[in-house]
């Protein structure tokens, strides 16, 4: 049987995890986020494929390229998910399960930070479980395309 594929993608600035700002996103790198969405992936059963991009009109292209490739999106647009209707458009666009992923409570953060452009078209969303918030996404997609 064919393995469902899932697209994880992250967006601008995530590169960084783990090189600044330490206090709010922790040690964690995004090497390290990447290994463990690897390793659920494997324990689903699922396949992950799982990228970064600082730019929003990549982050389209490959949203709009997973319709048809992929069973499931699982987003941390970072800053974008509070700017970004491009991104909105394209998920809606792809007709996909999406869990919307961030690292940090963004409730707890900014009042800039509580929009979501991404939460309305989303199945749900993981927030202020860090790096673990990934496997649960990765884990509510499996679930949900069962
Ligand atoms: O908590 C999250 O995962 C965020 O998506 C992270 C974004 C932020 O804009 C969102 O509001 C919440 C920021 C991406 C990471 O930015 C860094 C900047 C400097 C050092 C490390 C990370």
């Amino acid at each position: 049987m064919v393995k469902r594929r899932f697209l994880v993608l992250n967006g601008p600035n995530l590169n960084l995890l783990g090189k600044r700002e330490p206090e709010i996103y922790g040690h964690t790198t995004l090497g390290d986020v990447e290994a463990l969405v690897m390793e659920t992936a494997k324990a689903l059963d699922v396949e992950a494929d799982f990228r970064q991009s600082n730019h929003e009109g990549e982050l389209v292209t490959w949203i709009q390229e997973a319709r048809g490739q992929h069973a499931g999106i699982a987003i941390n647009a970072g800053a974008y998910t509070h700017t970004s209707v491009a991104i909105h458009d394209a998920l809606k666009y792809t007709g996909l399960p999406v869990v919307e992923v961030h690292l940090s409570n963004v409730f707890a953060r900014d009042a800039f930070r509580h929009h979501s452009y991404i939460a309305p078209i989303a199945l749900g969303v993981l927030c202020g479980f860090g790096a673990t918030g990934y496997r649960f996404a990765l884990e509510a997609l499996a679930h949900h395309t069962a």
